[in-house]
C-alpha cells in the first residue's frame, strides 16, 4: 500500500478542512433537544450493544486518512467467500448500555479514543397504518420519531441504517437525532462512534481530576412523538414573585399555530394560550402555590395539552434571589448546608448513571445534613435533578469549563456554549437547581473574563430565573488575610471559592491564622475545601492520609469559616472518593482521589461526621448574626 507522508501538504490541507467541517457540525445550529423524555413514549436501546475497538479510527479513515465511505457504519458483512470485510459487529464484543467502557473490561480501564457501537432493533411504530417505500421504510408517518442519548463521552458521530444521523461534542448533556424516515420494522442497526480521546481545545480541556471515562455513558432511548409535538417549554415562578408563574412553550412541526392549555390541577390552573407561527408562546398567570424547599418540597403535576400532544411534567414552584450577602429562598435568607458530588458511582469503578445511584448520593448527603450539593464539574445525568427536586436537596449544576481552557479560541467558546445550553435546557425545569455555575478555578485574565462573561450572558438569556456562579479561588491580602477579588465576580450573583488551607497550603492549624475578606457584596460559597484520607487508616492527626488529619483538617475549617461574615454556604469536597488518572500514589490513592467523606468502599470517614454534628447544629446557622470578622 502506497502511502503519504503525514506531513504532506495535501494532508494538512485536508485535516485543515476537516476541522473546519468538525467545528461546524458538531454544534447543532438550530436547538432541537427534546426534554422531559421521562414522560414521553420511549422504547429503550439499553442493553448489551455489540464493540469494536478502534484505536486507529479505521472504520472512519481510509489508508489516506480521509473520512471513508464504507466505514463500520455501513456494518458490512461478507456475503460470500471470497468477499473482504475486515470487521464483523455481531461477532465483536459486547459492553452495557448506559455505561463507561473503563469499568467493564480490564483491557479499556485506560483507554481513550474510539470505540464503535451497535445495536440492532426492530420498530413497530404506535402508528401502525403507515405506507411503506420500497425499502421499507416509512412514509407519511403520522409521528415522528427520534433517537435520544442522555450523553456520550465526548465526541458521538451517530448512523442509522448506515446513513449518517449527525454527531455531537460534550460528554455530559443529551442529544437527540430526528430518524422519522430511516427508521424500518425491522432490522434497523444503529451504529455510533465514541471517541474520549482528551483535546487541547475541548471542554474539558486535557487536564482535569477525573476519570475520563468514555462512551454510551447514559441511557439510550427511541422517541415517539406526534407530527407536532410539545417539544420544549419552561414553567417556574419569574424572578422576584412568589406566586407568578412564567414561561413559554415551542411545538416543533408543521402545525405551529395551535391552542395550548397548562394545567395545574392540584392548584386549580388550567389556562388557555396560542401559539405563534413559529410554535412559540409565552405565558404568565398568578397561582396559589405550596412554595417548593428543602423542608417542604412540594412538586406539583403540570399538564400541557396542544392540540396534537400532551405532557405531564412533576414541577416545583420557589423562588431564588440575592440579598447583599444573603441568599433568599422563597424571600428568606437560607445557609447552604452543602456537599459536592462527582459523578461516581458509589462503591464502584464506574461512572454513576441509574436513578439508584442517584438516590444513593443523595440520600447520603441527607444523612449528612445538607440541604445542598454541588454536582461538580459537569452536568449530571438527569435523575439527580430529579431526585434532588424529590428529596428536596438544593443543586449547583455546572459546565466542565475547568482549569486551563484554551479562551481565545473560538470553537471552545461554542463548544462551551452549546453545553451551558444543553445542561439548561434540559434542567430549567427542575425547582432543586438553583445555581448555574459557567467555570471552575479559571486562571484571572481578560480572555477568560470575556469567556466566561459570554457563558454568563447566555445562561441569564436562556434562563433568567435562577443565580449564576463560578468557582473561583482567593487571593491574599496580606499574609493571612485571603480575599475573594476575582474580577469576573462582577458577572455573577454569587461567588465560589475553592480553598485548600491545611491540605495544599500548610497544616490545619494554619486556619486559625486566617480573617476572611472580600470586595464584593454578595454571597460567597465555599464551594471547596477538604483534604485526602483513606478509609480505615488510622493514625494520629499529624498523620497525611489518616481519617484522623482529616478530621481534624475539618474541624480547622470549620472554625475558620464560621467566622466568616460573608459566607452563605459551604460545599466540602467531596462526598464520595472519585477516580483520577492524576491520583497514582501506591497503597494510599491507587487512582482514587481520597478526598471524599465517604470511601470508595461506601464507608462513611470520621470527617462525614464532623461535617454531619456542623450542620446539625447550624441548621439555622446565620454567619452574618455569629461572626465576629470584619469585611
Ligand atoms: C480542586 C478542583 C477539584 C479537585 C480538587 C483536589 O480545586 O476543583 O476538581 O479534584 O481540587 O482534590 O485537588
Amino acid at each position: 500500500m502506497k502511502v503519504d507522508s503525514a506531513g504532506s501538504p495535501q494532508v494538512v490541507k485536508l485535516s485543515f478542512v476537516l476541522i473546519i467541517f468538525f467545528a461546524i457540525n458538531a454544534y447543532p445550529l438550530e436547538r432541537n433537544l427534546i426534554i422531559n423524555v421521562d414522560h414521553r413514549t420511549t422504547v429503550s436501546l439499553n442493553g448489551k450493544w455489540h464493540v469494536i475497538i478502534d484505536p486507529y479510527e479505521n472504520g472512519y479513515y481510509d489508508y489516506r486518512y480521509l473520512p471513508s465511505k464504507n466505514g463500520y457504519f455501513k456494518n458490512a458483512k461478507a456475503r460470500n467467500k471470497t468477499d473482504l470485510v475486515e470487521y464483523d459487529f455481531d461477532k465483536s464484543e459486547v459492553l452495557n448500555v448506559p455505561g463507561d467502557w473503563n469499568s467493564q473490561q480490564e483491557k479499556l480501564f485506560f483507554y481513550e479514543g474510539t470505540i464503535w457501537y451497535k445495536k440492532s432493533f426492530d420498530y413497530l411504530r404506535k402508528e401502525s397504518q403507515v405506507r411503506k417505500d420500497s425499502q421499507g421504510g416509512q412514509r407519511d408517518p403520522k409521528t415522528r420519531v427520534f433517537v435520544y442519548f442522555g450523553a456520550a463521552n465526548y465526541h458521538s458521530i451517530v448512523y442509522l441504517n448506515g446513513q449518517k444521523l449527525g454527531e455531537h461534542v460534550g460528554g455530559f448533556t443529551p442529544f437527540n437525532f430526528e430518524i422519522t424516515r430511516l427508521v424500518r420494522e425491522k432490522d434497523n442497526f444503529l451504529i455510533v462512534k465514541v471517541d474520549n480521546k482528551r483535546l487541547r481545545e475541548g471542554v474539558p480541556t486535557v487536564n482535569t481530576d477525573w476519570w475520563n471515562y468514555g462512551g454510551l455513558t447514559r441511557r439510550v432511548e427511541l422517541i415517539e412523538v406526534p407530527e407536532t409535538f410539545i417539544r420544549d417549554y419552561f414553567i417556574q415562578l419569574k424572578r422576584g414573585s412568589l406566586k407568578t408563574v412564567a414561561g413559554w412553550i415551542q411545538l416543533d412541526g408543521k402545525q405551529t399555530s395551535q391552542a395550548i392549555t397548562v394545567e395545574i390541577p392540584k392548584a386549580n390552573v388550567k389556562q388557555t394560550f396560542n401559539t405563534n407561527a413559529d410554535g412559540y408562546v409565552e405565558f404568565e398567570f398568578d397561582a396559589e402555590l405550596q412554595l417548593w424547599s428543602p423542608d417542604n418540597p412540594r412538586l406539583y403535576d403540570v399538564l400541557i395539552k396542544s392540540q396534537t400532544d400532551s405532557l405531564t411534567d412533576s414541577v416545583g414552584f420557589r423562588s431564588i434571589e440575592t440579598e447583599g450577602t444573603k441568599i433568599l429562598l422563597n424571600g428568606k435568607p437560607i445557609f447552604l448546608r452543602g456537599v459536592c458530588i462527582h459523578e461516581q458511582a458509589p462503591k464502584s469503578k464506574a461512572r454513576a448513571y441509574s436513578k439508584e445511584h442517584a438516590e444513593t448520593l443523595l440520600g447520603w448527603a441527607k444523612e449528612m445534613n445538607c440541604n445542598f450539593v454541588r454536582l461538580a464539574h459537569y452536568p449530571h445525568n438527569e435523575y439527580m435533578p430529579r431526585t434532588a427536586d424529590r428529596l428536596g436537596m438544593l443543586v449547583w449544576s455546572e459546565i466542565p469549563v475547568y482549569w486551563t481552557i484554551l479562551w481565545e479560541n473560538e470553537s471552545t467558546l461554542k463548544n462551551a456554549l452549546n453545553q451551558l445550553t444543553e445542561m439548561i435546557t434540559r434542567d430549567k425545569n427542575r425547582a432543586s437547581i438553583i445555581l448555574w455555575s459557567v467555570a471552575n478555578e479559571t486562571p484571572v485574565g481578560d480572555a477568560r473574563n470575556e469567556f466566561l462573561k459570554t457563558l454568563v450572558e447566555r445562561a441569564k438569556s436562556l434562563d433568567p430565573t435562577r443565580l449564576i456562579t463560578a468557582a473561583m479561588e482567593k487571593s491574599y491580602q496580606g499574609r493571612n488575610k485571603p480575599v475573594i477579588n476575582d474580577p469576573f465576580g462582577q458577572y455573577v450573583d454569587v461567588l465560589g471559592c475553592n480553598q485548600y488551607i491545611g491540605w495544599y497550603e500548610g497544616l490545619p492549624d494554619r486556619c486559625d491564622l486566617y480573617t476572611w475578606g472580600t470586595i464584593y457584596d454578595k454571597p460567597v460559597i465555599i464551594s471547596e475545601f477538604g483534604g485526602g484520607a483513606l478509609g480505615g487508616f488510622h493514625a494520629d492527626k499529624d498523620t497525611r492520609w489518616s481519617e484522623e488529619y482529616q478530621e481534624y483538617l475539618y474541624e480547622k475549617q470549620i472554625k475558620m469559616l464560621e467566622k466568616v461574615p460573608f459566607m452563605a454556604g459551604t460545599s466540602p469536597w467531596i462526598l464520595t472518593d472519585f477516580m483520577s488518572p492524576r491520583r497514582p500514589l501506591p497503597r494510599i490513592q491507587d487512582y482514587w482521589n481520597r478526598k471524599g467523606l465517604i470511601s470508595d468502599k461506601g464507608k462513611k470517614k470520621k470527617a462525614f461526621y464532623v461535617m454531619q454534628r456542623f450542620y446539625e447544629k447550624h441548621k439555622s446557622f446565620d454567619p452574618a448574626q455569629d461572626g465576629q470578622n470584619e469585611q
